[in-house]
């Protein structure tokens, strides 16, 4: 156990990587803000975890996609929450699969509006905060799918091809601030991200791991929990972790 009171924020706690994170970092003794949008689902977490390890937790339920909702419970933190040790920029989704000729508007927008501008609305309320204290570490959840594209990915793997984008863009804008800046960029990660993506099929959201066998959200969490834990002057800049069976975002070896 590292027992640090130290503070993690982690957006899209109520499931999947998220989730996982949460766990770890309870585990250790660390203090947490919780986000999403199901708020059941966040008090439930937030009562189950700082029973069983004796911390501090903040559940804040919005919806980063709109600005003055993110504004309002970010933007008015008081007390020891304004102290953000580490930001986990996790929430987002893939909406659809289809060609592009076929994508749907309103499928185009959440990706967008969750994945690229929910990471900055977030990260606008907090890095002022972490420039206060002269220290900070802020992980973007990108994806493989930000690294190359695949068919059918279009705008999702162009909303994480962003997040890669912006996440080295902060590192370079934060590098005075004593920020460091890291992405995690998962490949297949059984969660609830396919039957989202697929919207609710679970045969369709099944077979996305058929014959292998995928990263679970803890194989992210545990990741994460490493490099949020490594000393002050170290920082891992960018990580792609697949499940063995993944070579890239097209080659499986399924059984
Ligand atoms: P899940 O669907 O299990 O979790 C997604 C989380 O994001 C949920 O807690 C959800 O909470 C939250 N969320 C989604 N939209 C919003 C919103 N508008 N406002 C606030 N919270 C929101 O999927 P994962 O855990 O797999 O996904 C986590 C991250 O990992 C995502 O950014 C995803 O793109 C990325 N990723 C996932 C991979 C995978 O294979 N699973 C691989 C690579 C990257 P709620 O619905 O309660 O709001
Ligand atoms: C999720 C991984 O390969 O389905 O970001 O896009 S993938």
């Amino acid at each position: 156990m590292i027992n640090t009171r130290k503070t993690v924020l982690i957006t899209g706690a109520t499931s999947g990587i998220g989730r996982a994170c949460a766990e770890i970092f309870a585990q250790n003794g660390f203090d947490l803000i919780l986000t999403g949008r199901r708020n059941d689902r966040l008090k439930k977490i937030a009562a189950e975890l700082s029973t069983a390890f004796n911390i501090e937790i903040l559940p804040l339920c919005f919806d980063v996609r709109h600005w003055k909702e993110t504004e309002k419970y970010l933007g008015t933190l008081s007390g020891k929450w304004k102290k953000i040790d580490i930001l986990i920029n996790n929430a987002g989704l893939a909406s659809g699969f289809s060609p592009i000729q076929d994508g749907e508007i309103d499928d185009w927008n959440k990706m967008i509006d969750t994945n690229l501008k929910g990471l900055l609305h977030v990260s606008k309320c907090i890095i002022p905060l972490m420039i206060a204290g002269r220290q900070g570490h802020i992980i973007n959840i990108g994806s493989i799918a930000g690294k190359e594209a695949y068919q059918n990915g279009n705008v999702y793997c162009a909303s994480k091809a962003a997040v890669d984008s912006l996440t080295r863009s902060m590192r370079i804008d934060l590098l005075n601030h004593n920020i460091k800046v890291t992405q995690i960029a998962p490949g297949a990660a059984e969660t609830e991200f396919s039957l989202i993506r697929f919207k609710g099929d679970k045969q369709a959201a099944k077979k996305v791991y058929d014959g292998f066998q995928p990263l679970k959200g803890r194989d992210i969490a545990r990741i994460i929990f490493f490099v949020a834990t490594l000393p002050p002057h170290v920082n891992i800049n960018d990580m792609v972790i697949t499940p063995t069976a993944q070579a890239n975002t097209v080659h499986f070896n399924r059984k």
